[in-house]
């Protein structure tokens, strides 16, 4: 009966380990996760009915011990080893040449090339297959006995696969917390108001030293394993190479990027190539690792101290430095973003000299508690913003002043509003705002705005450049002669656009609430104020109370409406618009157009608009269904009401079809559009 058992139970933990293998180690599942669970819950059933048949390396005995009160010591049989560096070509050139000239060779020598991980250097031991003990590196001599941790970790095989592994096998690597694992864990401790770790390093150590293993198990831990110790009572292969391949072959996560190369302009290629894939890796990475691959040369090159000769790390620049901050800056972005900057001692970090980084907004200053006077670590990854990431701690020797927020712009002086909830303050100078003119004009020009045509992105960028406008009222006294005098502007597009301009001075109420680029007031909002008030002094004088009771406007839009019009910068541009000499004349909604008037087939309905219509484009037709209440959404769903398509009508129409959403054509929109419901 037992032995009948036994071999049910062999059999589900063999194939949870292959399993196991596919994912973790292969990256390859062959069953959906759910199914992997239910052959686990049957080993977990199975073995609390015989719990005498349970062996240690089951996959039910990952989490099976109880917390330690101190990790025991390991002495390595075999020291673990460190690495020489390299920051730079050309002693990757010399030691490249040193490896030669012990060798006395000639010729390229082979190498395998590794990314060089950014966590914790472990030893695992097998005995007959079978996970004997997990220690840290240490000193490299004697390390902490960490087995009861690292046997939480998916990807550490507590039996190996298949049968030709050696009876003895010390297996070296590194063990690591993937960037989403640790932005996940730190998301999770800022929501709980705990301290976060600094970086995925400092996680996976913290993660690794927990005295109790069930707080391991819960934590986004992986490994790569690189080399080997000792190894008793059979052979590995005699290259680098294809000892990382056995190991692969024994249940051994091995890292895909690494690759065998041939001399040191490859070694050069492979570095710049990982370098620019850098920010995208899944872990964090400090450098290459090259490798002479040939174990028989490894031997005849040696060691020194504890480095070997036939091995070195290439390392990347430093991404984080330490520097003082000299002032602190607000910015105003193009958007009214308002951002504080810190002004730094100038540091060398991350391959670039930076003086000065992001601090992000006033919430991370005060979180941070960064002040005038600090020393700070600075960080630059990749093409990324520097920014303070934090206070070097205990290095403030007396008391220096709180950073205060702006209560006004330091560009355009208007008043800086921060909306409850939102992390970033902002300028509300908007039209006035020189940080923000050219986008602001770039938006009132544009076509779904005041349509102004000729008057593109780089020309407003020229204009403004120039000083030949300011704001958006300052394109309407634009005059022939300052605009022929520009590069690349010619007699004929200077009198076409002085036409569009002229052109584009009756808006209806609507493109011109949309043109005013309020923060938040889109195409359909614009809309909806305007069928609401009708006219444009309403609009303008509008308060909070009747703002929030139009269709969509909710607090916060309504506010940052609020704000816009108590701006007197912004009311004198809006005067300098609608006044002569420009003046502007709003086409109001027509009274007539009375709310039942304006009902129809689509009012209140949700209408997506696929294909290419006969005779005007998706905008135009999304304008007029927007103009009688209609929702229009980019994807089609249950809740789609029509199907507007047209010719090369494709997914969107078989879903639409799929769904029993009502598909019309062009003339069909016209002829809903002009029956009054
Ligand atoms: C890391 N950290 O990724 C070695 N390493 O080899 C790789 N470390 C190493 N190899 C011998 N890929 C000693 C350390």
């Amino acid at each position: 009966m037992s032995s009948k058992v036994e071999q049910q139970l062999e059999d589900l933990r063999e194939k949870l380990r292959y399993h196991s293998y596919q994912y973790y180690v292969l990256d390859d599942p062959h069953i959906p996760d759910a199914e992997y669970d239910r052959l686990y819950k049957k080993l977990l059933a199975l073995e609390e009915k015989y719990p005498a048949l349970v062996t240690t390396d089951s996959p039910s005995q990952r989490v099976g011990s109880k917390p330690l009160t101190a990790f025991g010591q390991i002495q390595h049989q075999m020291p673990m080893l460190s690495l020489d560096n390299v920051f730079n070509e050309e002693d990757l050139y010399a030691f490249n040449q040193r490896v030669q000239d012990r060798l006395q060779s000639e010729e390229e020598i082979e190498f395998t090339a590794e990314p060089k991980l950014d966590g914790l250097a472990i030893s695992l031991r097998y005995e007959k297959g079978q996970l004997i003990y997990a220690a840290t590196r240490g000193d490299g001599t004697t390390g902490e006995n960490v087995t009861q941790n690292i046997r939480t970790l998916q990807s550490v095989p507590l039996k190996l696969l298949g049968d030709n592994y050696p009876d003895v096998l010390e297996v070296r690597g590194e063990v690591f917390m993937p960037k989403k694992g640790f932005e996940d864990l730190n998301r999770v401790a800022r929501s709980k108001g705990e301290k976060e770790f600094a970086n995925p390093r400092n996680a996976a150590a913290g993660s690794l030293r927990q005295l109790d293993p069930a707080i391991t198990a819960r934590r986004p831990l992986s490994l790569y394993c690189y080399s080997t110790g000792i190894v008793e009572g059979g052979e590995l292969a005699d290259t680098h190479y294809e000892i990382l391949q056995q190991l692969k072959q024994f249940g051994f996560p091995v890292c895909e990027e690494i690759k065998r190369i041939t001399g040191v302009e490859a070694c050069l290629a492979y570095y710049e190539d990982i370098s620019s894939r850098r920010d995208r890796l899944p872990y964090d990475i400090d450098g290459i690792v090259y490798k002479v691959d040939a174990v028989a040369l490894q031997k005849r090159l040696g060691f020194v101290a504890r480095a070997p000769r036939w091995a070195i790390a290439h390392k990347f620049p430093a991404q984080e430095e330490m520097s003082s901050i000299i002032d602190i800056d607000f910015q105003v972005g193009r958007t009214g973003a308002i951002t504080p900057v810190a002004r730094l001692e100038p540091v060398f970090v991350g391959g670039v000299t930076v003086s000065n980084a992001t601090l992000h907004n006033m919430d991370e200053i005060r979180r941070k508690d960064v002040r005038v006077g600090d020393k700070v670590i600075v960080r630059r990854a990749g093409d990324v913003i520097p920014e303070v990431v934090r206070v070097v701690p205990g290095s403030r020797k007396k008391t220096l002043p709180e950073i205060q927020m702006l209560t006004h712009c330091p560009v355009c002086g208007s008043s800086v509003e921060q909306i409850e909830g939102e992390a970033v303050a902002r300028c509300t100078g908007g039209l006035f705002c020189q940080a923000q003119r050219a986008e602001a004009i770039k938006h009132f020009a544009s076509r779904k705005a005041m349509d102004i045509d000729g008057l593109g992105d780089k020309l407003i960028e020229q204009l403004v450049a120039e000083k030949l406008i300011a704001t958006p009222a300052d394109l309407y006294q634009l005059e022939m002669d300052s605009l022929v005098a520009l590069d690349r502007m010619a007699e004929k597009s200077a009198s076409n656009l002085l036409l569009a301009l002229e052109n584009s001075k009756h808006p209806s109420l609507a493109r011109f609430i949309y043109a005013l680029g309020i923060r938040e007031v889109g195409e359909a909002t614009a809309i909806n104020l305007a069928n609401e008030f009708k006219r444009w002094p309403a609009v303008r004088d509008a308060d909070y109370e009747q703002l929030i009771e139009v269709q969509d406007i909710g607090p916060i839009v309504a506010q940052h409406i609020v704000h816009f019009f108590q701006q007197q910068h912004n009311l004198d541009v809006i005067d300098q618009l609608l006044l002569p000499p420009t003046g502007i004349r709003i086409e109001d909604v027509e009274q007539s157009e009375s709310d039942a008037d304006n009902h129809c087939a689509f009012t209140g309905k949700t209408v997506v608009i696929t294909g290419t219509l006969p005779t005007m484009s998706r905008g135009e037709a999304k304008e007029k269904l927007l103009a009688v209440g209609a929702k229009v959404t980019g994807s089609v769903s249950a809740k789609t009401d029509y199907l507007l398509a047209g010719d090369k009508a494709g997914s969107k129409l078989s879903k639409a079809e799929k769904l029993g959403v009502r598909v019309i054509d062009e003339a069909t929109m016209l002829e809903l559009l002009s029956v009054p419901v």
